[in-house]
Parts: C-alpha cells; structure tokens; sequence
C-alpha cells in the first residue's frame, strides 16, 4: 500500500511518458467496451429468455465505452485502436466461433467470467492510480462490471451440471489467453503505476470466487486456475 502510493504520488498525467502509454491502455478498454456491448447482444440472441437483462447490460458497456472515451479526450490521448483490436483478437475469435456454434456456454465463460473478472481487476488497481477525472468515471463502471459477473454466474450454477464439461474445454481454451494479455500490457500497466503482480492477484480472486459461486469445488479451480500460467 506505501508503495503504490508512492508510486501515484510521482505519476504525472500530462507527460508523454504516461499519455504514450494510456493511448494504448485507454484503447484497450474502449474496444474492450465496444466488444462487450456486441457481446451481450449475441447472448441476447443466444439466450431470448434473458433478451431483456441482457439488451440492458449491452447498453450499459456501450455508456462504458462513451465514459473511456471522455477519459482520453481529457487527457489529450489519441487511442491506438488498431493496437487495442489485435489485443482482443484471440478472445474475439473465440466468441464469434463459439457463438456461431451455439455454444452458448464457452460465449459466457469468455464473456461474462474471463472478460468481466479482467475488467473488475483491472478498474479496481486502476481506481487508486487514476487521474480525478478517470476515477470518478472508473468507479461507477467497476459496480455495473459486477452485475455483469453476476449474470454470468447464476445463469452457470443453475445450468451448472449440463455445461461443467463445456465450462472445463473453455476455460482450458481461454486462461492461457488472459496471461498473454497481460504479458502484452505489463509495461504500459506499469508506466500507469498498476503492477502486474496485482493485476493477476485480483484476477484470480474474482475468477477463483466465480468458479466457486458457480459450483466448482476447491480442487477444480486449482486444477483450472492453473492452465498457461506460463504463458
Ligand atoms: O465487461 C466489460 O466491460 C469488459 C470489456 C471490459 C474489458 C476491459 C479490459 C480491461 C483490460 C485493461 C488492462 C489494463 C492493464
Ligand atoms: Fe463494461
Ligand atoms: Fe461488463
Ligand atoms: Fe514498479
């Protein structure tokens, strides 16, 4: 806690240091928004039973996306959205196959377990390290992420029996992914004073405690927790 505070207390938001490195992070969240928001209208239309909930969390990530995009007009950043779309490529991949096969399982695993744990992660070791105008707009999106996470998570318990084999492929599929992505971020996560180390720390806690929540015992997460870990 001394350390970071430290580190915050030296962040100087209008250097080109910091902006270089929040063209890219800022990018990576506003596509990031912009691929939820699309998300949940194919699992609207995969799950026309939940259409209404999930048509409401859609448009609640495209009032995210708006929200980071006033985060780099007030910085002055140019997002580099060219880089940010290579970033989610893989996970996007992913979900447009899964969806195109109606798997709607894997769609919820990637979407609203792995993306949304990422994004509560994320905003929760941005939020202390944020310039005023950014934490403000921060804080009140990390609370909708986890309604998000929460979707994910009842709709899994009670389907849990029928998707755990589907659950266990995707999750062996996907986690290797988020390390790559976090390999790919680390330097400029730093520059924005948000280390690595905390970013996975917060991660597993929320992914660990939504495979729990969902019905995995202690052993199965540790078994799932550690795919590509050395990625
Ligand atoms: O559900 C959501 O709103 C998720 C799309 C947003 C993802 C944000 C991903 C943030 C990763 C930033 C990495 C910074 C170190
Ligand atoms: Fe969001
Ligand atoms: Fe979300
Ligand atoms: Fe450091």
């Amino acid at each position: 806690m001394q350390q970071l505070a430290a580190t915050a207390a030296e962040l100087d938001f209008h250097s080109e240091t910091y902006k270089d490195a929040y063209s890219r992070i800022n990018a990576i969240v506003i596509e990031g928004e912009k691929e939820a928001h699309e998300n949940y209208i194919r699992l609207a239309e995969l799950l026309p039973e939940h259409k209404e909930e999930l048509i409401r969390l859609s448009k609640m990530e495209n009032r995210h996306k708006k929200g980071f995009e006033a985060c780099g007009r007030n910085l002055q950043v140019t997002p580099d959205m060219q880089f940010a779309q290579e970033f989610f490529a893989k996970l996007h991949q992913n979900f447009q196959k899964a969806a195109e096969s109606g798997n709607v399982v894997t769609c919820l695993l990637i979407q609203s377990l792995i993306i949304e744990c990422f994004a509560i992660a994320a905003y929760n070791i941005y939020i202390p390290v944020a310039d005023d105008f950014a934490r403000k707009i921060t804080e009140g999106v990390v609370k909708d992420e986890y309604s998000h996470l929460n979707f994910g998570e009842v709709w899994l318990k009670e389907h849990f029996e029928a998707s755990k084999a589907e659950l266990e492929q995707a999750n062996r599929q996907n986690l290797p992914i988020v390390w790559q992505m976090l390999n790919a971020v680390e330097n400029d996560a730093h520059t924005l004073a948000m280390e690595k180390e905390a970013l996975v720390e917060d991660f597993m806690i929320q992914y660990g405690e939504a495979l729990s929540n969902i019905g995995f015992t202690t052993r199965d997460i540790m078994r799932m927790s550690a795919y590509g870990l050395t990625a």
